[in-house]
């Protein structure tokens, strides 16, 4: 790696390793149950910003028996209410480089995802969990309030009473009923969460760049607008993704008998 921001990066606990075109982001703070320093936070936002060009899609999971514990609570000191603002938008800008940056993003899960260990799972765009994993937001319980994204991204996952169940009780989810409420999308074998998570990353790298980009950058903001605009907005992705030679190229190949049928699912 000759890249200076990813050395620094891996020094401060955040490392890129290249499978294919599959960028595999670790999160190695395993002492600390990967909990999010400001120099995590800091890894994370640099290390997204800054994937080599031939990655395609991207994983993200911790080293450990936990995925992350959330803000580093040792870090979380008086702050006024300036700062308090500041450090919330350092996590904002860190998070957007996760769910808005040049690649789709899987994240990996196991053991713990709480507190800010959950808003970044929530702004990767494909969740998948071991058996191991578990969802809280213990910021409701420590006096505090999310301010990773949370309250924007996580009841967009499970909805806002789901979320201020969570917070208020302290409410602890498993992981098949974080699948069933919709944190993950895959629920798989304890210790088989990294492997399923890079065998989609490897398949959803092999798409049109512009179909990706359209899920990662377009859907989202689609799903947001009236109804009207929506679809004003989607015609003209669907035209701008449809015209490109790729697209032509995979219809054509599909016409041809060339490209794979729609199985029936299992
Ligand atoms: C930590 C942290 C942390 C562990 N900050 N140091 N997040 C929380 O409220 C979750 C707090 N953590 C836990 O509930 C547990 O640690 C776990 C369930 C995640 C894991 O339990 P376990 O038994 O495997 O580990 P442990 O023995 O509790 O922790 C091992 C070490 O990691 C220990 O330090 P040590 O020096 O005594 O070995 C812990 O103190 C340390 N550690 N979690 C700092 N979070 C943008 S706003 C976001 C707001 C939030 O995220 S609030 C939620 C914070």
């Amino acid at each position: 790696m000759s890249n200076p921001i990813l050395e620094r990066a891996a020094a401060n606990g955040v490392t890129l390793e290249m499978r294919g075109a599959v960028a595999i982001v670790t999160l190695r703070r395993p002492a600390k149950r990967n909990a999010l320093s400001d120099a995590l936070i800091e890894a994370i936002r640099d290390t997204f910003q800054n994937l080599p060009p031939e990655a395609k899609a991207a994983v993200i999971d911790g080293e450990g028996e936990h995925f992350c514990a959330g803000l580093d609570l040792s870090e979380l000191k008086e702050r006024d209410a300036g700062e308090g603002v500041y450090h919330s938008r350092s996590w904002h800008v860190a998070l957007n480089a996760v769910e808005q940056g040049r690649v789709p993003v899987i994240a990996a899960l196991h053991g713990a995802v709480v507190g800010g260990g959950l808003e970044l799972a929530s702004a990767s765009h494909i969740r998948v969990a071991d058996e191991t994993t578990f969802y809280a937001l213990p910021e409701g319980t420590r006096g505090i309030f999310v301010g990773g994204g949370g309250a924007v991204r996580v009841p967009k996952l499970i909805g806002a009473a789901r979320m201020t169940d969570m917070m208020m009780t302290g409410r602890v989810y498993n992981a098949v009923d974080g699948e069933r409420v919709g944190f993950a999308q895959y629920l798989v074998p304890a210790g088989t969460a990294l492997d399923k998570a890079i065998e989609l990353a490897s398949r959803i790298a092999t798409n049109a760049p512009l179909t990706n980009y359209a899920l990662m950058h377009a859907l989202p903001r689609i799903a947001e607008q009236p109804a009207d605009h929506g679809f004003m907005t989607e015609a003209l992705m669907a035209s701008i993704a449809q015209s490109a030679p790729e697209a032509k190229a995979r219809v054509r190949a599909f016409l041809e008998g060339k490209a794979a049928k729609v199985q029936k699912a299992n």
